[in-house]
C-alpha cells in the first residue's frame, strides 16, 4: 500500500488553456490580485469580482483535461493503495480527468457563497451582486473562493494525509502563496520521498529530492507509467 499526496496548481492546467496567475500574460497581467481576490477588493467592486469569477467559470466550462490530469486518475484507480489530489485549483479538470478524491483547498468555481450567513450552494452559470441568498434571501452572493487572508478548506485533513503520505508531489505551483507552498517541507519532515514536476523550478524547490521540469502533459503521464511500473 502506498499513500501518495499531489498537490496541483494553474500549471497543470494551462495546456488546456486555462491561464496561469504569475506569468507575465497572466491572470493577474490584466487584473490587479487586491480587487480580484481579497475580501476588501469584493467589498469595494463586487460587480468587477463577479465579472472576473464569471469569466473563469466559462472559460474552464469550455476547457477539457489534459493528458496530466487525465493520468493522475489513472494512478488513482489503478495503483495499490490511496492517492489524494489536494488542488489549488478552482476549475473541475481533475474530476473531469475522472480523478475521485479531490481537495479543493482554495474553493471551486463550482459554488456560490453567502458573505452574509455563510450558506453555499451550486453556482449558476453568471453570477451578479444582487442576487440574493436562497438561505438568508440577502443579495451576499460571493463565489465560493479562498482568497488571501482567508482560511483555506480542510486543512486538518490535508496535514494529516501529508504526514500519512510515502509521496509527495507538487505539479505546476510556484511555491508563492502558502499554506500550500508549505506542504513539501512538511511531508519531507514527516518521511515522504518529496517530487517537483514544473516547467521551472518553484520558490520551494529545495523542499523536493526529486525534481523533473518540463511541460506537466510531458511529465505527468511518464511519472505515472514509472509509479504503476514499479507499485510506487
Ligand atoms: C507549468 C506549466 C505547464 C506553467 N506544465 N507547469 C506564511 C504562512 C502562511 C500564510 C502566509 C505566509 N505568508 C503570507 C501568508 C498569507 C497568504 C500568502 O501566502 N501570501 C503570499 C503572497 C506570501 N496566504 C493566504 O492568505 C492564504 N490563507 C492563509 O494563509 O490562511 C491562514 C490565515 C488566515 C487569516 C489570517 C492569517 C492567516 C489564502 C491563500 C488564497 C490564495 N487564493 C488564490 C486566488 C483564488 C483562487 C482563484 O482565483 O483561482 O489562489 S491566489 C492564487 O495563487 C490562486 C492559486 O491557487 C494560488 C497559487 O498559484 P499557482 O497555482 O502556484 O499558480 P502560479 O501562476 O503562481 O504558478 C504556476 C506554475 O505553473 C509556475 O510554477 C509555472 O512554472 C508552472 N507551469 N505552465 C507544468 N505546462
Amino acid at each position: 500500500m502506498t499513500n501518495i499526496v499531489i498537490l496541483t496548481g494553474a500549471g497543470i492546467s494551462a495546456e488546456s488553456g486555462l491561464g496561469t496567475f504569475r506569468a507575465e500574460d497572466g491572470l493577474w497581467a490584466e487584473h490587479r490580485v487586491e480587487d480580484v481576490a481579497t475580501p476588501e477588493g469584493f467589498v469595494k467592486d463586487p460587480a468587477l469580482v463577479h465579472r472576473f469569477y464569471n469569466m473563469r467559470r466559462s472559460e474552464s466550462t469550455n476547457a477539457s483535461s489534459n493528458a496530466a490530469h487525465d493520468a493522475l486518475a489513472r494512478l488513482e484507480a489503478d495503483l495499490v493503495g490511496d492517492v489524494t489530489v489536494v488542488t489549488q485549483n478552482v476549475d473541475d479538470l481533475h474530476e473531469r480527468g475522472g480523478s475521485q478524491s479531490i481537495i479543493h483547498m482554495h474553493g471551486s468555481l463550482a459554488g456560490s457563497l453567502c458573505a452574509a450567513c455563510e450558506h453555499r450552494w451550486p453556482s449558476p452559470f453568471e453570477t451578479a451582486p444582487s442576487d440574493d441568498c436562497p438561505s438568508c434571501g440577502r443579495p451576499q452572493t460571493r463565489p465560493d473562493i479562498v482568497w488571501f487572508g482567508e482560511m483555506p478548506y480542510q486543512m486538518d485533513r490535508i496535514f494529516g494525509l501529508i504526514q500519512e503520505a510515502d509521496i509527495f508531489a507538487a505539479i505546476g505551483t510556484s511555491g508563492n502563496v502558502y499554506p500550500a507552498a508549505g506542504f513539501a517541507h512538511e511531508a519531507r519532515r514527516s518521511g515522504a520521498h518529496t517530487v517537483e514536476l514544473n516547467l521551472e523550478p518553484s520558490l520551494v524547490v529545495n523542499d523536493f529530492v526529486e525534481t523533473r521540469f518540463g511541460p506537466a502533459t510531458e511529465t505527468v503521464p511518464i511519472w505515472v507509467n514509472e509509479l504503476l511500473r514499479t507499485g510506487g
